[in-house]
């Protein structure tokens, strides 16, 4: 999954290049379908939001969609459950020939940026209070975003083995 935080920052890098010119900035966005970005506000969505189900473990990964669709960049600076003791940002990444996980403390979204949080990449880490999950049971996340607002996602419980 690193390829798709690589597209990302090229995607970013490429809307940056093109304000010089604003028209070309305005031809950017609707190439890049960010026009939501050009309304006013901040509005974070998250979609897709499930977590793998590992029988019997008492930590488990969160993953979403995030997307972005407000006119100022956003961060998410923290995550909860109340299902967790604690909950993290972290990143996957091929160390050495192997897979390692470190943590990833913020996630950056530019206006309209959309950011996948997905398996062998970035999730979000759970630390259980009991390994009590079941397939189907919804997990309540919030994310704590830098502007002070909370943004509350309901995540599915996948079985072992989803992708
Ligand atoms: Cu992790």
């Amino acid at each position: 999954m690193l390829r798709v935080a690589t597209g990302q920052w090229s995607r970013r890098a490429i809307t940056h290049r093109s304000r010089p010119s604003r028209l070309r900035h305005l031809a950017a966005c609707l190439l890049l379908g960010c026009a939501a970005a050009l309304a006013q506000g901040s509005a974070l969505t998250a979609t897709d939001a499930w977590v793998r189900f590992t029988p019997g473990v008492d930590v488990a990964a969160a993953y979403l969609t995030l997307h972005n669709g407000g006119a100022r960049a956003l961060t998410v600076t923290a995550v909860s459950s109340p299902l967790a003791s604690s909950a993290m940002i972290h990143e996957t990444r091929m160390v050495n020939g192997e897979s390692a996980m470190r943590p990833h403390e913020q996630l950056h979204l530019a206006p309209g940026e959309t950011l996948r949080l997905a398996p062998g990449g970035l999730h979000i880490m759970l630390h259980l209070k009991a390994p009590t999950l079941k397939p189907g049971q919804e997990v309540p996340l919030a994310l704590q975003l830098q502007d002070g607002t909370t943004l509350a996602v309901t995540a599915r419980v996948r079985p072992l083995g989803a992708g």
